[in-house]
């Protein structure tokens, strides 16, 4: 037999061995009444949370920040390549640059890039050029989605679903800064990649949002938005 045969015979595709799999550490197990209760429980506190623009510029603990991100860092990823970094701004000088590129794009997609079928959506939100947040707030956390990462012999591992994994990580970040009662900003400025210069981030490297964080200002205002109800956002089947 050709020897290109007899390895071709030989392949199975590689399986987790024993060796690999550890015990799930036990789940709580709760009465359904105990479930009801804190699935409620759950759906009231973060039904609190709000998109704010008006940001207060007093100072968060970086402890605070980092164990967020901590826990962004627990959701589950394409292959478990956790495809996520988040470059953490509270430099002055920083943020200063970093409001001057989003401004000068924010110009542009106002003046002539966004159609009008996109301002008319966006017109309840009140939303303008000027970001003065991205220096107000005292934190802003740049995401970035990995398409790859450089592996120990010059190569590099192509990732699975970086962007949907890190937008995942990215609903854990929000909700975690909502549990310790920071506001957070969701912010696309459009194209982004302004990010990768002023942050000096490598090419695989791609930018997904700034997440803008920090106390919500005293007067902050939000839109007066409404969520759909449950029958129109699920069918069960
Ligand atoms: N990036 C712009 C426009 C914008 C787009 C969407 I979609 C929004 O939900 C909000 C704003 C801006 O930040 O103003």
């Amino acid at each position: 037999m050709p020897i290109a045969l007899i390895i071709i015979l030989n392949w199975s595709a590689p399986v987790a061995n024993d060796d690999s799999m550890i015990k799930l550490s036990p789940y709580p197990r709760y009465s359904e009444a105990e479930m009801i209760s804190r699935a409620r429980a759950q759906y009231e506190h973060l039904q609190s949370r709000r998109t704010v623009r008006d940001f207060s510029d007093q100072p968060v603990p970086r402890e605070v920040i980092e164990s967020c991100i901590q826990t962004a860092g627990t959701a589950p990823s394409g292959a478990n390549q956790q495809p996520w970094h988040f470059a953490v701004v509270g430099d002055p000088e920083i943020k200063r640059q970093i409001r001057s590129a989003a401004e000068a794009e924010e110009q542009e997609f106002y003046a002539h890039r966004a159609s009008d079928e996109w301002l008319e959506a966006l017109s309840h939100l009140g939303t303008d050029a000027q970001k003065p947040f991205l220096e107000t707030a005292p934190y802003l956390i740049v995401v970035f989605a990995l398409v790859n990462r450089a592996d120990d012999h010059g190569g590099k591992t192509k990732h699975y679903y970086p962007y949907e994994s890190t937008g995942l990580a990215t609903g854990f970040l929000i909700s975690a800064l909502h549990n310790v009662g920071l506001a957070s900003l969701t912010h696309t400025p459009n194209p982004m990649k302004f990010l990768n210069q002023v942050l000096g981030r490598p090419g695989n490297e791609r930018p997904f949002l700034i997440l803008v964080t920090g106390y919500p200002a005293d007067n902050a205002r939000v839109p007066d938005i409404k969520r759909l109800g449950l029958d129109e956002v699920a069918t069960f089947y």
